[in-house]
């Protein structure tokens, strides 16, 4: 399974942007050659930030590293909480975990509540675009079949996104991904105990059919700090034959502001390192990802 990977000469950039997200803060500049943790760099500096809503100690966040009741087992299963990474070990320094795919210029936890890797899990639903007479669209250059996935706004930047969560303590993956999707992609906090049920039932016979884990490991996310970063475990639900989804209720949940089927392009600009996730779903299926135009086919 490929996907993002330092090592691959891709150091993360996302992690490294400015403002961090929801502030003003800048972080320190990182220049490529710099983001390996192998690379000695004395003179490095990062700016210490954790937001004050992380701070504030909500049930889904840790203490701060020195507190008297904390001892938190890195690398380990600790209690509920999960804090192995799937990228293998990492070093934890004077307490503090560090980012395995490198320097970030921001030290602390940012808006990540846990120290080391905040789990998420991202539901990739995916159906063939058709026309109104229900054929496969093709894409003119590439020749190949268009896929759609159901992807949302977020709220919080704005951009398009695959429509994932956290995992929350103890909880299967698999339920994660459903229920991610249940509230951001379909309401289902809104809705009535009897609308609830009726979705609950079309989910389940989505998400156990046949599946595809595409990617397990690092998220290039904005929120990522030297000392707190995501990883996901991104899973693919192909609708062959777009009946299971043609009556699907699209509204965006409480964390999204638009959701929709949006066409499988490699011109996608989504959230974190979605594109490549969703690169990995259309190769898999033999989809159209890229392809240039030519200008004539627009006039
Ligand atoms: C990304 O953040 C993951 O890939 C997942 O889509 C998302 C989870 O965070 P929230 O949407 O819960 O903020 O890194």
């Amino acid at each position: 399974m490929s996907g993002w990977s330092a090592a691959a000469g891709n150091p993360h950039k996302k992690a490294r942007t400015s403002p961090y997200p929801g502030s003003r803060v800048e972080r320190s500049h990182v220049p490529d050659e710099k983001v390996s943790w192998l690379v000695e760099w004395p003179e490095y500096h990062s700016v210490d930030y954790t937001a004050s809503s992380v701070l504030a100690r909500p049930r889904w966040a840790d203490p701060q590293v020195g507190e008297s009741n904390f001892s938190p087992k890195f690398n380990e299963k600790d209690g509920h909480v999960d804090r192995r990474s799937r990228n293998g070990l990492y070093e934890v320094e004077d307490g503090r975990p560090r980012n395995p795919a490198g320097r970030t210029g921001l030290m602390g936890r940012g808006l990540l509540g846990r120290w080391g890797p905040n789990h998420a899990a991202d539901p990739i639903l995916t159906r063939w675009k058709r026309d109104s007479r229900g054929n496969k669209v093709t894409h003119p250059v590439s020749r190949k079949n268009i896929l759609q996935f159901v992807a949302i706004k977020r709220r919080d930047c704005g951009e398009w996104a695959i429509p994932g969560g956290m995992v929350d303590p103890g909880e299967k993956i698999s339920n994660t991904l459903k229920r991610e999707f249940g509230e951001e992609v379909l309401d289902s906090l809104q809705k009535s105990r009897a609308e609830r049920q009726e979705l609950e039932e079309q989910l389940h016979r989505l998400f156990s059919q046949e599946h595809f884990v595409v990617y397990k490991g690092y998220v290039d996310d904005p929120r990522n700090t030297d000392n707190a970063w995501m990883e996901t475990e991104a899973v693919n639900y192909h609708d062959e034959t777009g009946e299971m989804t043609g009556c699907l209720p699209l509204k965006a949940g409480d964390e999204a502001k638009e959701v929709r089927w949006a066409d499988i392009v490699d011109t996608l600009k989504l959230y974190a390192s979605h594109s490549q996730m969703i690169q990995l779903v259309a190769e898999k299926l033999g989809a159209h990802w890229s392809g240039e135009l030519h200008p004539d086919y627009y006039e």
